[in-house]
């Protein structure tokens, strides 16, 4: 049905496709990342994932084993743009079936494609970066640039960063040269005025080395891991149909950053499933 292999499961995503509200899929691939993993992050975190207490910081008295969730495996390997283009159609069915989806990641460029399926009125991307360079070392679409090429090209119309805090004046300039709504948010109130639907991209470097160390471009003076939570409340209750988690790492096992991971990639769950009314 969909183009995807599965070794294991993302903890407790027992629920058949016909009957999920949250529909995981990994794609755990680097392919312009300067770095080669020893493991691949989907990999590690749907490890770790079975090790996450039922509990949910996100929302009190709601538990993970109440969402309906069906982890169907990653999208089968091959070149960036045969994975992006198969990462892209199957978001884009899943959502047509009513789903929502947890992407697992991989490095953040698949979200170039991703967005492209879902195709939502708002992306809030939570990031260390703009990356919104011209190009790196020659690639014009990579972890550094993509976030340029969908402001140019769409489909939308608003960009909400938060947390960033490495970019370059260029980059800024490019965005907002893009006729398309981009904001720096401040602070977590700034995401409770977004409009819908919402695409919710993590990369896992907007958190401080400090919490995250498994990640390609660490970047000092982060957000803390209840950060991230605070930014996820904010959209708590919205239309966010697409929740990405990208850029483990894995070139060292790092366990606590691992943990934390698979705990943010299960608070996305009830943010999806909230938004389809489900928990
Ligand atoms: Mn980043």
């Amino acid at each position: 049905l969909f183009p995807v292999y599965t070794r294991f499961r993302f903890g407790g995503c027992d629920a058949r496709i016909e009957d999920a509200a949250v529909v995981v899929v990994g794609v755990p691939y680097y392919p312009t990342a300067g770095v080669r993993p020893v493991i691949d992050g989907p990999a590690l975190i749907r490890y770790f994932s079975h090790e996450v207490e039922d509990n949910s910081l996100l929302v009190e008295g709601e538990f993970y084993s109440s969402v309906r969730c069906c982890d169907i495996g990653d999208v089968l390997p091959g070149s960036l743009e045969r994975v992006g283009e198969d990462l892209e159609s199957t978001v884009a069915r899943l959502l047509a079936m009513g789903k929502r989806v947890l992407i697992l990641g991989g490095e953040h460029t698949f979200t170039y494609y991703a967005v492209r399926g879902a195709r939502p009125r708002t992306v809030v991307v939570l990031d260390a970066h703009l990356d919104a360079r011209e190009e790196l070392r020659g690639e014009r679409l990579c972890y550094a640039t993509f976030m340029r090429a969908l402001a140019m090209e769409g489909p939308a119309e608003n960009v909400v960063y938060y947390g960033a805090r490495a970019y370059s004046a260029e980059e800024e300039e490019v965005l907002r040269s893009t006729g398309r709504r981009v904001v720096l948010a401040g602070c977590p109130g700034d995401l409770e005025r977004v409009r819908e639907p919402v695409y919710l991209s993590i990369d896992l470097d907007v958190l401080d080395p400090s919490h995250m160390r498994l990640v390609q471009a660490p970047e000092p003076l982060g957000l803390g891991p209840s950060g991230v939570v605070e930014a996820m409340k904010a959209l708590l209750g919205k239309d966010v149909v697409c929740v990405d988690v990208m850029e483990l790492s894995p070139y060292a096992i790092d366990i606590p950053s691992a943990a934390l991971a698979a705990r943010l990639a299960f608070e996305a769950t009830l943010l999806l499933a909230r938004s389809r009314g489900e928990v």
